[in-house]
């Protein structure tokens, strides 16, 4: 039997597979229903075919997937519904992209795969492009014939809470390029797709790891993944009984689209420097280090590969020897690498954007944070898969989530003044352990709770961390539920054909 991964997204006529026969059912109709009769409405015709890809969130391994490590994620029950149809080669040659929701207005593009984004201006239907020309670049290197572009008329419905670290970018541009290989009449196994939405995700300008795209695409109800690159597999994580994830948005948003230069490309650049740096000490020529080394786990492999000279291979033995803690200036790092970083980044524009605003580069706690957490991850999945109780594999699991929030608070400086008050909060009210989850500066946490007292912990929530934030309007009472619910590992992308 092939592999979940290696079959193509599942297409399907009617909506219970995805989404059961509960109330999560009736309101998927609801927003089906909508999503058909304002297609209808603005395009004169009804939509081709449907796809949905969900959000997700991330249980361990922050700010790894991007260093070539494993990390854990679920997808969860938000997602991003697209419907769509493909415009007679007779009619005009535009990408028309609409919303349900008002407050994004209609984004009108050429059906251009060749087109350059206007990354200054920023626009939401942007995602939609990146997923499109993502998709001619695919089907030209699989050698598929999908004919000269046509027009496209496009709905997008989403759910995922934007700016939250669930992934709403992952959800929109997986669901975006599901629809439009649907719309052309191609699917391909879900790795490949996974491969795929990654790097259609990069034309937006972040340098992001694949794991949000690759949950996405892979996800299956009732696990959370161990999700592993190069090549991009899934194996199903089966979590503890007894436990549930709650996640909380802390109000900050973090626009990661708008603020890349400093936060997470830069985190990038900082790992890449790290990489080069340590690559250098263990005895490479720099040449060869810059030309060699991409990520952290490269030099992993280079530890490993110089341990009988040096009596280890562990790498954080080597960041402690070879990273100084004071951080570095450009010209330091000059003097080890023996060329411009400007040279070193001349091909990434995203990346001279990052030594443009930076003013020094923490190699050490960056490539601490990254050794560690990746460890975590491991040692997640092991407990999950250990003879231990239900009640010690909970526990073990929740003293990991709060040494990886330490990690990415202290190490990674990825958190935010409103993270750190809503993860304190959490612990405070029993949970076994919380996060923050995403690339952070904002967004969500994530807490471990004993089912049984999932109730009260979220009333504990609303009356210790949003209470005050309702009085003083920065979210209505009725909208709670948007922000802080538990969530069940939820199944990943599709097709409807109805
Ligand atoms: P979010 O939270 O969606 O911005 C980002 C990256 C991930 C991963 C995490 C940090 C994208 C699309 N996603 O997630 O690949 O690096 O940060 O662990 O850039
Ligand atoms: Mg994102």
């Amino acid at each position: 039997m092939a592999k979940h991964e290696e079959l193509p997204v599942p297409v399907y006529s009617s909506l219970e597979p995805v989404y059961g026969d509960g109330s999560q059912l009736e309101e998927a109709q609801l927003r089906f229903n909508t999503v058909k009769s304002k297609f209808q409405e603005t395009f004169g015709h009804p939509p081709d075919v449907y796809a949905r890809s969900p959000g997700r969130v991330n249980l361990i391994g922050e700010h790894i997937d991007y260093e070539g490590y494993s990390v854990l994620p679920m997808a969860i029950r938000q997602d991003t519904i697209i419907a769509i149809r493909k415009r007679d080669a007779g009619e005009d040659k535009l990408l028309r992209i609409t919303n349900v929701n008002d407050k994004y207005s209609l984004c009108t593009y050429p059906a251009e795969p060749n087109q350059e984004l206007d990354l200054k201006n920023h626009k939401w239907g942007h995602y939609f492009v990146c997923a499109y020309k993502g998709f001619y670049d695919f089907a030209k290197v699989k050698g598929v014939d999908v004919g000269a572009p046509v027009g496209l008329d496009v709905i997008v419905d989403g759910t995922v809470p934007t700016g939250s670290g669930l992934s709403s970018s992952a959800a929109f541009v997986c669901s975006a390029t599901i629809a439009i290989m649907a719309a052309f009449g191609v699917n391909f196994p879900k790795k490949e797709i996974a491969q795929l939405t990654c790097e259609c995700e990069r034309h937006i300008g972040t340098q992001s790891g694949g794991m949000d795209q690759a949950i996405s695409v892979m996800a299956k109800t009732g696990f959370a993944e161990l999700i592993d690159f190069n090549p991009i597999r899934a194996t199903d994580v089966q979590l503890p009984a007894g436990g549930s994830f709650v996640i909380a948005h802390c109000l900050a948003e973090s626009q990661k689209a708008v603020t890349a230069a400093t936060n997470y490309n830069n985190r990038v650049v900082e790992c890449r420097l790290a990489s080069i740096v340590l690559g250098i000490k263990l005895g490479m020529k720099p040449q060869e280090a810059i030309s060699k080394v991409k990520t952290l786990s490269d030099v992993e492999g280079l530890c490993v590969s110089f341990a009988s000279s040096r009596g280890s291979s562990d790498p954080v033995i080597a960041v402690k020897e070879y990273l100084k803690e004071e951080p570095y200036s450009a010209e330091d790092i000059e003097k080890i690498t023996e060329e411009k970083l400007t040279s070193i980044f001349s091909d990434s524009q995203s990346s001279l954007d990052v030594l443009n605003a930076a003013k020094h580069f923490k190699l050490h706690q960056r490539a601490a944070h990254v050794y560690s957490e990746a460890r975590r991850v491991h040692a997640f999945k092991d407990t999950v898969s250990s003879s231990d109780s239900d009640e010690d594999k909970l526990k073990k699991l929740g003293n990991l989530m709060n040494d990886s929030h330490h990690s990415c608070s202290v190490l990674y400086e990825c958190s935010c003044p409103e993270l750190e008050e809503l993860v304190k909060v959490c612990r405070d009210n029993d949970a076994l352990g919380a996060r923050l989850t995403g690339a952070g500066w904002g967004g969500c946490a994530v807490a471990l709770v004993k089912e049984a007292i999932v109730p009260q912990f979220i009333l504990n929530l609303k009356e210790k961390f949003y209470q005050s934030r309702i009085d003083k309007g920065v979210i209505s009472k009725n909208d709670l539920g948007l922000y802080v619910f538990a969530s069940k590992p939820s199944s990943g992308a599709a097709v409807f054909k109805f």
